[in-house]
């Protein structure tokens, strides 16, 4: 055998043994040697049975994503399948782990099928805006019907072991040896009881056609208007299960899934997969030890302090919340309490377990109640003299190995670091409100931040679930900035003639969930005032500015909270109707300065919101604030909901090709040079015939 997949014989029953770190992914090496294997057990005249197992974390959790894109080699994975299925001996699939994709299909191929009680199964595929290739489609019906099968397709949820068992997906759970429980349905089936089973003959899920036909239509019906094409096509081959031979349903499946294979919205979803993951990869992850964190204190307990105090007790780490006053203390408090009264109450979490996390939370208005905490994160409003105060006290009140961590979204972090005693153990950690929803969290390495704080850091966040990304220290960090970027543009064609609404409606036409300005209404204008005024005596005098923004802030504009901003908001409507007098104040800006207002068709605003946000993305990689460009793209997909089936500005950049990217850079140069200019490395990388994508390692 080969050293990732073994064949012993314990007793009369052939065990194949899959290894194949991390995950078992089903790559070239590990099909073949379960073929060859395979086979031996079929030759083996000792074996009666087969048993097919993994090692390790998990029973294959799929295809191995990292070959997509490339030619595919002998012998692909439903060729295996088909091998399996038609294996002259019974064979069974133990698994453990979370057996997904590839792996499960790979396990529907078997002619039995057992799973450890925690084991979880599924068919994901269509998160890679893909299908499950490789026989998938065809075998699941079989078995749970065509509801079931396209729930687990289309809803991608993975399915615990004693619900598939339940709906026909698995034959038994192992309440506790797995394997031992796979030898003895092994030896059930070689003495006769149970003869191989192949699934293709298995009509145990077309026992109602009629209610199958019922579920392909309510599925048709909800994704009428989906923007992504392999969920319809997951529908096509379900049905296709149901009124075609197994055969023709398998060469359907196929043609489906080439289809879907070379798709750009497949691209970008497997390509926003590995960035996720490789953000997450940190050089010093490898050479420093993350320091253990038992107890975090959150000092200021506004929005963001009480969101990220959740955040924490959600992952069952004890807080500390520190405010100025008893006042405000009991303000937090009640804060974080209405965060789980609302949670229980729309039923994403039981009273008894809002409980315990609240039974996890302690306060005083008072730093020196951080003595014991490993982790210390300030979110006072973003004033660098009060972040340096506050840091400083926590200093003093915490222990030499407490790490020291600022949620400051735009402020210097060098700069705070001098007000600490020891630079080293402070480091960035800048959250998004809603601090205890959002995914996105942006880890800024200071000039002198040690790696083992790194390092640390990047292991909070895997175990408060977050989805890291490393930022060097620069205004904005990386999202704010390219927020920012794709503001002026928008802001340009605002004073050119167009209105909120347009741009709003062309970007969700794009994907985003809410076009710049509702964002921006949602978020509160005074915020990103406030960035303005700050560091308006820094403004470069040769960048274009454009003053509607301040205009309204003036008037008290500052957008839902203010139940005027781009939009107006009528009590209880967050939808927001269109603001006449915005368009009012347009007029009179574009008047003011000489201005006469145009159309602009949707695509140009979209190509011009794109262009200014890859380009930013790249200065962003020069400037090496963002490690490559697929960090920038995990930021804007987690943070700011660019459409995760574009993959992120650099992603949708190099599908629209970098040379677009620069000509309409290029066409916006001389109105305002210095931010329209292309950025040196997409010039050198077009001079290269290369892509953003070439820089991701
Ligand atoms: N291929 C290659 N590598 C994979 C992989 C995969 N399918 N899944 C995970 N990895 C790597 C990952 O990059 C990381 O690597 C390590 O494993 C740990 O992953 C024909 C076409 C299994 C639930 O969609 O959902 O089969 O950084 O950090 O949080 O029909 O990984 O350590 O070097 O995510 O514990 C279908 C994808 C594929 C499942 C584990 N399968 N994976 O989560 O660890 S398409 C999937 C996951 C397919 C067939 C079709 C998760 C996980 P490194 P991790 P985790």
């Amino acid at each position: 055998m080969t050293d990732i997949v073994g064949y012993d014989l314990d007793g009369d029953i052939g065990i194949i043994t899959l290894d194949n770190p991390p995950v078992n992914a089903l790559g070239h090496e590990l099909r073949a040697g379960i073929v060859a294997a395979l086979d031996t057990a079929l030759a083996d005249k000792g074996a009666e049975a087969i048993v097919i197992r993994a090692a390790g974390r998990t029973f294959p959790a799929g295809a191995d994503i990292r070959e997509f894109g490339r030619p595919p080699q002998d012998p692909w994975l439903p060729e295996v399948c088909n091998r399996i299925e038609a294996a002259t001996k019974p064979v069974v699939a133990a698994l453990h782990g979370t057996a997904l994709g590839g792996g499960f299909e790979l396990a529907l191929a078997a002619h039995f099928r057992i799973a450890a009680a925690d084991a979880v199964v599924g068919l994901p595929e269509v998160k890679l805006g893909l299908l499950p290739g490789a026989g998938g489609t065809q075998r699941a019906p079989r078995l749970c019907g065509g509801r079931h099968a396209l729930d687990l397709m289309l809803s991608a949820r993975p399915v615990p072991a004693r619900k598939a068992l339940e709906i026909g997906l698995l034959d038994e759970v192992a309440e506790d040896d797995l394997y031992h429980a796979a030898l003895a349905l092994a030896r059930k089936a070689a003495n006769g009881g149970l003869p191989p089973r192949p699934t293709r003959e298995r009509r145990r899920g077309f026992a109602d056609p009629v209610a199958y036909e019922q579920a392909v239509r309510e599925w048709r019906e909800k994704l009428a208007n989906s923007p992504l094409p392999a969920p319809g096509r997951i529908v096509d081959c379900v049905e296709a299960a149901l009124l075609l031979p197994f055969e023709a349903g398998l060469e359907f499946e196929r043609a489906a899934f080439e289809e879907l294979m070379n798709s750009p919205q497949s691209a970008a979803l497997r390509h926003v997969f590995l960035a996720e993951r490789r953000a997450a990869k940190q050089p010093e992850l490898k050479q420093a030890e993350p320091r253990p964190i038992n107890r975090v204190g959150v000092i200021g307990s506004g929005l963001m302090g009480s969101g990220i105090a959740v955040t924490m007790l959600d992952a069952g780490l004890p807080v500390t919340l520190i405010e100025r006053d008893q006042e405000s203390l009991q303000a937090g408090i009640s804060r974080i309490e209405t965060i789980y009264a609302r949670a229980a109450a729309r039923g994403r979490l039981d009273e008894q377990e809002a409980g315990l996390r609240l039974a996890r939370l302690s306060g005083a208005p008072d730093p020196g109640a951080l003595g014991d905490a490993d982790l210390v994160i300030e979110a006072v409003p973003e004033d660098m003299e009060m972040k340096k105060a506050v840091l400083a006290a926590a200093g003093r009140a915490t222990r030499p190995g407490t790490i020291l961590a600022t949620n400051t979204s735009y402020l210097d972090v060098n700069a705070l670091q001098v007000s600490v005693p020891r630079p080293e153990n402070l480091i960035g950690l800048h959250f998004f409100s809603p601090a205890h929803v959002m995914k996105l969290l942006e880890i800024v390495v200071a000039r002198q931040t040690a790696p083992d704080v790194v390092a640390t850091a990047f292991a909070l966040a895997r175990r408060i679930g977050k989805v890291p990304v490393r930022a060097g220290v620069g205004d904005g960090f990386i999202g704010n900035r390219v927020l920012t970027a794709w503001r002026q543009a928008a802001d340009e064609m605002l004073e050119e003639g167009a209105t909120p609404c347009q741009i709003d409606a062309a970007m969700r036409e794009f994907g985003f969930r809410l076009g710049p300005y509702q964002v921006l209404d949602l978020a509160g204008l005074d915020i990103s005032w406030a960035r303005r005024k700050r560091l308006a005596s820094t403004r470069d005098p040769e960048e274009r500015y454009v003053e509607i923004g301040d205009m309204m802030c003036e008037l008290g504009w500052f957008g839902q909270k203010a139940g005027k901003g781009y939009y107006l908001y009528d009590s209880g409507d967050r939808r927001g109707r269109e603001n006449p007098d915005m368009l009012a104040l347009l007029d009179e800006l574009r008047a003011a300065r000489g201005i006469s207002p145009r159309h602009f068709p949707a695509d140009e605003i979209r190509n011009r919101c794109l262009a200014a946000m890859a380009n930013q993305g790249a200065r962003l990689v020069e400037e090496e604030i963002a490690r490559c460009p697929g960090d920038v793209d995990v930021v804007m997909v987690h943070g700011f909901g660019f459409p995760r089936w574009r993959g992120g500005p650099m992603q949708a950049a190099d599908a629209w090709g970098l040379l677009q990217v620069r000509k309409q850079l290029q066409e916006m140069a001389e109105g305002n040079p210095k931010f329209w200019t292309p950025a040196p490395l997409l010039n050198e990388l077009i001079k290269n015939g290369m892509k953003f994508a070439s820089l991701n390692g």
